[in-house]
């Protein structure tokens, strides 16, 4: 198990909260999600080998937010 920090950009409410944990959260091996608005970072829970981190990535770039690099 991994917990990953993710830096986003254009997270700016609680719909976006809902959008990005909706999304992370219902890929298989992901087991946590938590939203940081103040930071706007994303921290995962995930099994590596089932949900790698460039899976979660471009999930929440699908939703429509920018994934800082
Ligand atoms: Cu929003």
């Amino acid at each position: 198990m991994a917990k990953s920090v993710i830096k986003v950009d254009g997270m700016s409410c609680e719909h976006c909260v809902k959008a990005v944990s909706g999304a992370v959260g219902a890929i298989a091996g992901v087991s946590g999600v938590s939203v940081d608005l103040g930071t706007g970072t994303v921290t995962v829970d995930h099994d590596p080998d089932e949900a790698s981190v460039e899976t979660i990535k471009s999930e929440i770039e699908d939703q429509g937010y920018d994934v800082v690099e």
